[in-house]
């Protein structure tokens, strides 16, 4: 594969970024090394009985934890806190975030959410899963982190990202500066741009959700999916549906081919199963910078703050247009 590497991409951008120190930049190559780790796990699932299956230990959220789960978790955490770009990560496999103190010398400037491994039920079936990640700058005054820091607005994000480790490995990543796709060359370890500037459609053609919920939502829920079944010509209905059940897999294709995946709150989970902090907010940036909208079926998630780490959130994201009407049909 010819063309511009994401090492240079990055490098390119910093320089045309008035105040940019590097460290940014920095991060993301850290971050590089981790993806790159953990996609090769991911290619040798089942190869190694030490990398599939469960450890046996159950996590934050009550769930089984999977050996690949352990191992990005702990892979990114490693690289990361010895990076000294990042002071906290907060991760959806750890119930408190991660800090590195101030008097340590790897100690940094930025805060890091991350879901470390999305779409775990999905590893053992060899179907993509992935990476979910956002930054933040440490905004308390002070050498300790506070909550000010890590439960900050998702519109402070200063760059987030996926990778998907699918049928090849993809990065895709925005800082505010449009959204930007890198594919993985194995042979050699390298991420090359093969998606510049990735806008999404406006409307259709696809809605994602898991549909085998359909009884434990209320009504509006279930007219808004009736909607996209129903046969209109103008509006391009019936919608096809496509579920994965890994998030940055159902996102990613919503991304490139529009529509809306939705994991609305039913009756036994009100805010549903999504993650404001490690999720929803990182893919709520991406999806703005590509023109598209994630809202909670009431206003937009993008201009919204978590209020504890591990808080969920409804999630209706894509196209625009998808979004809105979701919106107008819940309210
Ligand atoms: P995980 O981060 O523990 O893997 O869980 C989140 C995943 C998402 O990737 C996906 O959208 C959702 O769970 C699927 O849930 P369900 O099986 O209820 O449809
Ligand atoms: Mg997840």
């Amino acid at each position: 594969m010819s063309g511009i590497t994401l090492v240079q991409y990055l490098r390119a951008q910093e320089n045309i970024t008035p105040g940019a120190t590097g460290e940014f930049s920095s991060l993301m190559n850290e971050v590089l090394v981790a993806a790159k780790l953990v996609s090769r796990e991911v290619n040798r699932a089942g190869i190694g009985e030490d990398i599939i299956g469960l450890t046996g230990e159950v996590n934050v959220q009550g769930e089984e934890v999977q050996k690949l789960d352990h191992y990005a978790n702990e892979t990114f955490i490693k690289i990361l806190s010895q990076s000294g770009k990042v002071c906290a990560i907060g991760s959806e496999e750890n119930e408190t975030a991660v800090l590195v103190p101030k008097e340590q010398q790897t100690s940094g400037k930025y805060v890091f959410m991350m879901d470390p491994l999305d779409g775990s039920s999905n590893i053992d079936v060899n179907v993509g899963i992935g990476t979910i990640f956002a930054v933040y700058k440490k905004i308390s005054s002070g050498d300790t982190v506070t909550d000010e820091d890590l439960l900050q607005k998702a519109d402070r994000q200063v760059g987030a990202g996926y990778i998907l480790y699918g049928s090849s490995t993809m990065f895709v990543y925005t800082t505010g500066n449009g959204v930007h796709g890198f594919t993985l060359d194995p042979a050699i370890g390298e991420f090359y741009l093969s998606h510049p500037d990735l806008k999404i459609p406006s409307r259709g053609p696809y809605y994602s959700i898991n549909e085998g919920s359909v009884s434990l939502w209320n009504d509006k829920q279930k007219s808004l999916v009736q909607y996209f079944k129903e046969t209109d010509e103008e509006t391009g209905r019936p919608y096809r549906l496509r579920y994965i059940g890994t998030l940055v897999s159902d996102f990613h294709r919503t991304l490139l081919k529009g529509g809306i995946f939705m994991y609305p709150g039913d009756c036994k989970n009100p805010n549903g199963k999504l993650r404001f902090a490690f999720e929803a907010a990182p893919l709520a940036f991406i999806v703005e910078q590509a023109g598209g909208k994630a809202s909670d079926g009431k206003s937009n998630i993008y201009t919204q703050s978590p209020t504890e780490l591990h808080q969920r959130i409804p999630l209706f994201i894509g196209s625009k247009e998808d979004v809105e009407l979701a919106e107008s049909k819940l309210r």
